[in-house]
């Protein structure tokens, strides 16, 4: 039918892409087809409450704080609400973990039980910016689960590594609302077309360039990051023509969209230790993990400054980590930076 369909028009759904996709692999049950059509919904739902935040009384912080102790936002716990309630009315996960709550939810129902797949999710990622119209997103990471198939998930289903993804993905809410999202094969970029209502194929094959000329940190804090990392930026800074430096600064402080921009012009996203924060502020499996499997699934790398992002093995849900992602060249020559400065400076 989506052929016949696709015949018709040269406009892909994602529900429709999700599908073909899913033919390629002829033992596939669906299932995960079906947990990224719920996910696609769940996205809509909350960029319609995201576009409508200025109208609706909805602006602002809540008088709870999560378990981080941040203050949540409104839509903090409204993005967390939808992506719950699809993911498990949906019944294609036997569990949940979220940024915004301490444990993780096993989902009790007979269909959820006998699901194969658990979600980890960062309901709205950025939310500090919603105050002030700036692009934010929804980043959501699937695994299979480790526990049997019928009993309740166990923490062990959430604490695996990045490597063993099936599938991850963002949706960013900016000029125009778009998913991104991989199982493996590759990196697709959907926009969502108000129009219709539905997700669109507007970026196929998704492809980091190898080089890029955009450096985003929080150069506020440069001054407490280690000595390789200081090392770095300046480099990012010097003026080179050979090299097409100084680079731009760029940081919007929303992780989804300093990726998203990254991924598309080329680029390298690092928040690393600092003072304040010696493991950096972002959450493994609700943020790293899956950005860095889009990452090298487009050809970028993500590393904690020594290590690939998805070889950590988690060890607590709310895990924090350093981030150095993007461009595989820019990757690579803040490690040699790390390597070079950091361990002279242990030695001295
Ligand atoms: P959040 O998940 O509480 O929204 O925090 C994560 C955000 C990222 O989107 C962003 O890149 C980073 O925090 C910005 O942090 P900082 O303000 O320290 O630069
Ligand atoms: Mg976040």
């Amino acid at each position: 039918m989506w052929r016949y369909l696709r015949a018709m028009s040269s406009i892909v759904t994602l529900s429709e892409f999700i599908m073909e996709r899913q033919a390629d692999f002829p033992y596939a049950s669906g299932d995960l087809s079906r947990l990224l059509a719920d996910i696609g919904i769940a996205s809509k739902i909350v960029n319609h409450k995201v576009n409508k935040a200025g109208l609706q009384d909805i602006l602002g912080a809540m008088e709870s704080t999560n378990v981080q102790g941040e203050t949540q936002m409104k839509l903090d716990v409204f993005a967390d609400q939808a992506l719950l309630n699809a993911v498990r009315w949906g019944g294609q996960v036997c569990g949940a973990a979220s940024e915004e709550n301490e444990r993780y939810f096993a989902f009790d129902t007979e269909t959820c039980r006998k699901s194969k797949y658990v979600i980890l999710f960062d309901p709205l990622d950025g939310s500090s910016n919603i105050d002030v119209n700036v692009s934010i997103g929804t980043i959501f990471s699937v695994f299979r689960r480790k526990s049997s198939v019928g009993d309740l998930a166990n923490v062990n289903d959430f604490l695996q590594r990045g490597a063993e993804q099936v599938a991850a993905g963002y949706v960013i809410y900016g000029s125009s609302t778009m998913l991104v999202y991989t199982t493996g094969h590759g990196v697709n970029g959907f926009t969502l077309e108000p129009s219709i209502g539905e997700f669109c194929l507007s970026h196929e094959n998704m492809r980091i360039p190898e080089d890029g000329k955009i450096y985003s940190i929080n150069e506020g804090n440069l001054y407490t990051c280690s000595k390789g990392v200081q090392t770095y930026v300046d480099w990012c800074r010097q003026n080179d023509k050979k090299t097409s430096r100084p680079y731009s600064a760029r940081y919007i402080g929303s992780l989804v969209a300093d990726f998203h921009r990254n991924l598309i012009k080329g680029g390298i996203y690092i928040y690393p230790g600092t003072e304040k924060n010696p493991e950096g502020k972002l959450r493994l499996q609700y943020e790293c993990n899956p950005l860095a499997f889009i990452a090298e699934q487009a050809g970028g790398l993500a590393t904690d400054g020594k290590q690939r992002i998805m070889d950590l093995q988690p060890k607590e849900l709310h895990q924090r980590t350093p981030l150095f992602i993007g461009s595989k060249n820019m990757v690579e020559r803040v490690h040699q930076m790390i390597a070079e400065y950091d361990q002279a400076e242990i030695k001295n």
